[in-house]
């Protein structure tokens, strides 16, 4: 991996360390053809459930990034490591301060080369997500637009993330998003239950997050990964 590890990847599942998931279950996902398993959740993140979770995905080759949300979660050994910035927080914390205590902490073992900041807008309101980090999520189109610019052209993150986690996005919104952005890599999560929402989001995202589906309906969530390579193979049409 270098620093563009993850500028190739269209689809993602992200699994949650705090959920269960049967060795059957995760060896679909591992072999289903997703481009990395993203190792994230909003609450009940522990080191000893994160551990637990990259040492059962390392049985298979596919890529595995963590997504540092908690200092209690942040454990060696992944592939790679995202660390999230909620954009549209009032809270300080979820902004910046919680990230800087942890580069005090562990600033010194931190894997530059394969570590990168995502810039978060949280766009449903109900999700934990949003309460969690405190974001103001009911943001109309032109509220919207200067947190991409500023992620994208003012801060030149290497990631912008559109989440809906929980219930799908406003796909004309994220069409308007992805026709602003001109440098990140577009991610969207939200909502996604199968390929039909998949083929959606694909067409104007990069990359293609797929979480709570795995959790409801496995099937369903192994119909996203060739749903997304479809429309990407289209694209480059
Ligand atoms: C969550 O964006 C991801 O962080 C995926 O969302 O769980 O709703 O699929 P879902």
């Amino acid at each position: 991996m270098d620093n563009e590890w993850f500028s190739q990847w269209e689809h993602v599942f992200k699994l949650d360390p705090d959920r269960a998931l049967s060795d059957e279950q995760l060896e679909l996902i591992c072999m289903s053809g997703t481009d990395a398993i993203i190792v994230g959740g909003s609450s009940g993140v522990t080191y000893e459930n994160t551990v637990d979770l990259l040492s059962r995905i390392r049985r298979y080759s596919v890529d595995c990034v963590l997504e540092v949300s908690t200092m209690d979660g942040a454990v060696p050994g992944f592939d790679g490591y995202f660390v999230p910035f909620v954009l549209n927080t009032r809270r300080a914390d979820y902004l910046m301060l919680n990230q800087l205590e942890g580069l005090q902490t562990y600033g010194h073992f931190v894997p530059w080369q394969m570590t990168a900041a995502s810039g978060y807008i949280v766009l449903n309101e109900e999700s934990t997500a949003a309460q969690v980090s405190g974001a103001d999520a009911s943001l109309s189109t032109q509220e919207v637009l200067p947190y991409v610019w500023m992620a994208d052209r003012l801060l030149r993150l290497p990631l912008l993330y559109i989440e809906y986690s929980g219930t799908f996005g406003d796909m004309n919104l994220l069409r308007r998003i992805a026709s602003e952005v001109e440098q990140a890599r577009l991610f969207y999560g939200g909502g996604i239950d199968g390929a039909e929402r998949a083929s959606e989001a694909a067409q104007y995202a990069h990359t293609v997050v797929v979480g709570n589906i795995v959790y409801s309906n496995i099937e369903a969530a192994l119909t996203t990964v060739q749903a997304v390579k479809s429309i990407k193979s289209a694209q480059l049409l």
